[in-house]
């Protein structure tokens, strides 16, 4: 049978530090700020929260680019307020999941500034350093180093640009798969991987209950550094992700770190992410690596194109493809996790719902949809009060990293006119969409500080905010109460084997869960018109638990054998 872990019970809620809740007014959240709002996580229902990065850092990354692994950077507090953080979560029963950020360093770090001394310093084989190409034998497009210099090979960043950054003092290049003040770790030596692992046991010594490892398939390199393959359709992502160490580096830090009591999750990036790759990173075997449940990215990279600003119509039997698939590769070993939004990403209701007219519909239905899946929910701060894309105008509303970086290089190669030609693109795509502060109140700053904030709120804050939705019963904030509370209650929403209908239907979702003699069926009409289906379960003894609509007719309708869903109606049905 199935093993039950706590993780699989429970519902993780994502917290971007930086974003969440200002208590000092510099305009920057802080962990402080998180503690002031332990009470709301407990009332709604949150069981883990993950807390992204909040390491020393200079920021260029918003964190993703530590300093200093062992401390708390000023800008959100002290130690002493994270170990409060902790300990007001554990006394509601809400267990802290750490990021960990280990497939590179800030250049701050001390190794990196050791390794940046001599060519012979004690840790310049932290990092990965080559030598440059003759000009000559790199296209004219890389050609950016000394004396007409190329970089190593081809590699792209994923934040623009050159993957390689020149270093005068030692006449080497240094990689860096995100931004020049990211080196890539050098995982290929063991000393890196001990450090690591010592900083994660030490992490773990201070009561933490787990990690979200940060682009985990990144870190084993191939070997040679073999350059891109455009004629064959090779990208750099194709290059890296997945290495051919990675199951062995996993599998040692399982041995050195972690155990079945920690949530792990990995993130993987590339897509499509292979299966057999998958399931070997959840996987207990003794060559599995034992992560509790890692983050694909295929359903998030149905709408986007190569660059950060092109966009693609995605539909919802490609949507459910995805899902389907992923919920048959981990039926019966390994895990989902469950996702339609995070700091990188868009918000879901703008994104997969309707921000308009059916915004609380349909954030009701997308949650209902990652909550009766099968797999461990993550809310994103926000989500749980319909939080939507910001109507970004200009450039300067941007503060992300990946953003900036790969705009400006397209328009310094010539590749993009001006800020007007991806404009649209980027109000789809952008980090940023996540990274406005949460919306509080209807005070000034949707009372998230009491000074300007980093980046600007949304102006739909007087009426999305969550004091509107604790004040109102039909609110999003109350629907996912009684969602988590549902989970908590019902073992066949957790442990139930999921069984699609209608695959190939264009509006219209519908599955069942299946625990022994207990049944639901979940139907949701992802549409903004009442779309009218036939029910494909037979079913007596039936009632309705969950939906977004006065439903009186329901449970008729289903005895009937049809169903007249209105515009973004979700039921749950016992039957
Ligand atoms: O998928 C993305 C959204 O467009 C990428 O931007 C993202 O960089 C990639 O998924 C990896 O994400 C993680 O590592 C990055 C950091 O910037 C992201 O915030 C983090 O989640 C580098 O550490």
């Amino acid at each position: 049978g199935e093993t039950r872990r706590w993780w699989k019970e429970a519902v993780v809620y994502q917290v971007y530090p930086r974003s969440f809740a200002d208590s000092d007014g510099d305009g920057v959240g802080d962990i402080p700020g998180i503690v002031e709002k332990v009470d709301y996580l407990d009332e709604l229902g949150v069981d883990v929260v993950w807390l992204t990065p909040v390491y020393e850092s200079p920021q260029a990354d918003n964190g993703y680019d530590i300093a200093d692994y062992r401390a708390i950077d000023d800008q959100f507090g002290t130690m002493a307020d994270w170990e409060a953080l902790r300990d007001a979560l554990h006394e509601r029963d809400i267990k802290l999941v750490m990021d960990l950020v280990v497939n590179h360093t800030s250049d701050e770090h001390d190794w990196f500034q050791n390794a940046c001394e001599s060519r012979d310093t004690e840790y310049r084989d932290y990092y990965v350093w080559r030598d440059g190409r003759d000009a000559a034998d790199a296209d004219a497009e890389y050609d950016v180093g000394p004396d007409g210099e190329a970089p190593p090979n081809d590699w792209r960043s994923f934040f623009g640009g050159p993957a390689w950054a020149y270093h005068e003092g030692t006449e080497q290049w240094y990689l860096h798969l995100f931004d020049r003040k990211q080196p890539d770790l050098n995982w290929e030596n063991p000393d890196v991987r001990e450090d690591v692992f010592d900083m994660m046991n030490w992490w773990v010594q201070k009561g933490i209950d787990g990690f979200r490892m940060d682009v985990i398939n990144l870190v084993s390199k191939p070997e040679g550094l073999p350059g891109t393959d455009p004629d064959a359709g090779v990208r750099t992502i194709d290059r890296v992700a997945n290495g051919p160490r990675v199951h062995e580096f996993l599998g040692e830090m399982r041995e050195a770190v972690l155990d079945r009591a920690l949530l792990t999750v990995g993130e993987m990036v590339g897509n499509p992410l292979p299966v057999d790759h998958a399931r070997r990173y959840v996987s207990d075997d003794e060559d599995g690596d034992g992560l509790s449940m890692l983050f694909h990215f295929e359903h998030v990279l149905l709408d986007r194109g190569e660059e950060v600003w092109e966009t693609e119509d995605w539909n919802l039997t490609d949507l459910k493809a995805v899902f389907d698939r992923w919920q048959e590769a981990f039926a019966d070993e390994g895990w989902n996790s469950l996702y339609l939004n995070n700091h990188d990403q868009p918000r879901m209701v703008s994104r997969f719902g309707d921000d308009g007219e059916f915004r609380r519909e349909s954030a009701k239905l997308l949650g209902t949809l990652l909550h009766t899946l099968r797999g461990t929910p993550y809310v994103y701060q926000g989500e749980e009060l319909g939080m939507t894309n910001y109507p970004f105008e200009s450039f300067d509303d941007f503060r992300d990293v990946e953003t900036l970086n790969n705009v400006r290089e397209a328009i310094d190669a010539g590749e993009v006119d001006s800020f007007d030609a991806v404009r649209d693109g980027l109000r789809a795509n952008s980090r940023d969409n996540a990274r406005t502060p949460v919306q509080w109140t209807d005070d000034e700053y949707a009372g998230f500080s009491e000074s300007r904030p980093w980046i600007a709120v949304n102006p739909n804050y007087p009426e999305v905010n969550a004091t509107a939705e604790r004040d109102d019963a039909d609110s999003v904030f109350r629907y996912y109460q009684r969602l988590l509370a549902f989970r908590d209650e019902n073992d066949v929403v957790v442990y139930g084997d999921y069984d699609p209908f209608f695959q190939d239907h264009e509006d219209v979702w519908a599955y069942t869960r299946t625990l022994g003699e207990e049944r639901l069926f979940v139907v949701l009409n992802f549409a903004s018109e009442t779309t009218t289906v036939a029910s494909p379960v037979e079913a007596s003894g039936v009632t309705l638990e969950l939906s977004n609509y006065d439903a009186d007719d329901a449970v008729q309708e289903l005895r009937d054998g049809s169903l007249s869903l209105r515009p973004w109606e979700v039921r749950v049905y016992r039957c």
